[in-house]
């Protein structure tokens, strides 16, 4: 018996429908991208899975992306997304990565171990913020942890409307949590560093054990990834799970305002200081060190948030910078190649 997945279990909705003319409405096969290959796509359509060589015509594509393919399952167009989740290249590449395409909520995994650490749960939550996702921040290795409580209360304490569950990610009675973000038609991806156990979530919540998980490694154990590819995980009549390699650097660009919006206290307080130019620094009337000074804000919080805009206004600029060179020398290539041209026809 062949399984039929209805495509709204797959995340389609009205929004991507509405992208279609006429003839892709009948001929067309709307496919969803499921794992990427160096040379291939996973694909998942209504039929089942299909396999996709990667070819020039395509766009930048990721995981979550929706496709259309044409009557003979080849590529047709990728459709326009709803929202996706990019960084900065790690390292000293100047290129923008994308990690995730059309997510509703991103699971920011942490473990309740060494791991865990304020100022990389606010830095998960920019561009999450930035790609309109519902963010949820999950606390694993609670039954390892004494006083799992004060963790999640820390948590608390950065977004009273922050959602923030501890959880045993072996045990499903303790990972049903978090079924409210997995139904059917929802995609949740996992984002966090190796080891705080995402793979480990991703099979308890499906219920089987697709995925491989590392063992428990120790504090010098750093830069060994169990996962090495992302891909995405349909649990049988629910929703759509996105593992990811756990990342080393999460280097932050173009999300200003998703920095905005996780600190908008600070934000608020920006607003308030006596001069528009304030440097936050010891300027008379300034909200921030006022705040600070009352204890009411986290020193370490604003530092966090300074250095968070610094970085990706950086990263921004050097983004746009190397767009534009590229942009340049195609310029350049074309005009030879018209010249050339002009030459060979004689004029
Ligand atoms: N006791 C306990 N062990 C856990 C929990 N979550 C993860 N682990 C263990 O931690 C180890 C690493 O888990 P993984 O799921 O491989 O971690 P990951 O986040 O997928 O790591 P990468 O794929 O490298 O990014 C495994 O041995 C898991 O069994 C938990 O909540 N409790
Ligand atoms: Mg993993
Ligand atoms: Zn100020």
């Amino acid at each position: 018996m062949t399984t039929i997945y209805p495509l709204s279990q797959l995340g389609w909705t009205a929004f991507f429908q509405q992208q279609l003319n006429l003839d892709e409405w009948t001929d067309a096969t709307p496919a969803r991208v499921m794992a990427q290959h160096r040379s291939r796509l996973e694909l998942l359509c209504e039929q089942g899975p299909i396999d996709l060589p990667i070819t020039a015509a395509m766009p930048p594509l990721t995981v979550g992306d929706w496709l259309l393919l044409n009557a003979d399952h080849s590529y047709g167009r990728a459709l326009e997304r709803l929202s996706v989740f990019s960084r900065k290249a790690a390292g000293s590449k100047v290129s923008e990565q994308l990690i995730a395409a059309n997510v509703d909520t991103v699971f920011i995994t942490t473990a309740l171990n060494r791991n865990f650490n304020l100022n990389r749960i606010e830095r998960y939550l920019a561009p999450t913020r930035e790609a309109g996702a519902e963010a949820v921040v999950v606390l694993t290795q609670a039954d390892l942890c004494e006083h799992p409580d004060d963790f999640r209360q820390q948590v608390q304490a950065l977004d009273p409307m922050l959602m923030v569950e501890t959880v045993n990610a072996l045990d499903a009675s303790s990972t049903a949590v978090l079924q409210p973000w997995c139904r059917a038609g929802q995609t949740v991806a996992l984002l966090g560093s190796s080891g705080v156990g995402k793979s480990t979530l991703i099979n308890t919540l499906l219920g089987q054990h697709n995925q491989q998980t590392g063992a428990a490694r120790g504090a010098d154990d750093k830069g060994r990834h169990t996962t090495t590819g992302r891909s995405l995980w349909l649990i049988p009549d629910g929703g759509l799970l996105l593992d990811t390699p756990g990342m080393r650097e999460l280097q932050l660009a173009g999300c200003e305002s998703g920095i905005e919006e996780t600190f908008a206290d600070i934000s608020e307080l920006i607003r308030q200081c006596r001069y528009n130019d304030c440097q936050h620094g010891n300027e008379p009337g300034c909200a921030v060190q006022a705040t600070i000074e009352s204890a009411q804000l986290d020193e370490r919080r604003f530092a966090n948030y300074q250095k968070l805009m610094r970085e990706q206004a950086h990263n921004s600029a050097s983004l746009a910078e190397r767009r534009a060179k590229e942009r340049d020398f195609s310029r350049y290539c074309r005009s030879v190649m018209d010249q050339s041209k002009r030459h060979k026809q004689g004029r």
